[in-house]
């Protein structure tokens, strides 16, 4: 196995492949933005070419980055997608969340306790859907995508330093008590 850190003191995110022998070696490394702060990435095929893709959640920037990978450890340009003015996302996650066979991304804004959803489409371009309107009442840190209550459809779990409140029925837009 492979492994991808971000490095947040410098703003980077590196890609260690595995050599011989369990070695790893640093093949690339990406630079966010300056000011990024990135707090979290996701690891996933997003055009479906069965090579994995990296996005990047850039709290510093207000913005995530989509790297295309190229295989063998190299990726294409960043392409960034701006989630709001001071919204300073902490947390991204990845799955179908429209079951169209595409990725989507939702992303946890700290400052604003809300949360942005991008629509995929089968290659690096991504629709932003806009926020969700309720806000919590807690700073959210950590998300997770999956379903929670056995209905089949995707929820989201949201977590705070403290406390693991809500999950978001993603469709309808309610929120579910747990
Ligand atoms: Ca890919
Ligand atoms: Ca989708």
């Amino acid at each position: 196995m492979d492994i991808v850190v971000a490095n947040f003191n410098n703003e980077t995110v590196s890609v260690l492949l595995r050599k011989d022998r369990g070695a790893l070696n640093i093949t690339n490394t990406f630079a966010a933005a300056t000011g990024s702060l990135l707090r979290s990435f996701f690891v996933v095929d997003v055009n479906n070419d069965t090579l994995l893709d990296i996005i990047v959640c850039n709290y510093g920037t207000d913005n995530i980055n989509v790297l295309i990978g190229l295989g063998k450890g190299t990726f294409g340009s960043k392409i960034t997608y701006p989630v709001g003015l001071e919204t300073h996302p902490g947390s991204i996650t990845v799955d179908d969340l429209n079951k169209d066979g595409q990725m989507d991304i939702i992303v946890a804004n700290y400052e604003t306790k809300n949360l942005v959803t991008f629509l995929g489409s089968g290659n690096e371009n991504f629709e932003n859907l806009g926020t969700y309107s309720a806000r919590f009442d807690f700073a959210p840190s950590i998300i997770a995508v999956g379903n929670f209550n056995n209905d089949g459809r995707l929820e989201i779990l949201i977590c705070g330093y403290y406390i693991i409140k809500f999950a978001v029925s993603f469709s309808s837009l309610t929120m579910l008590s747990c």
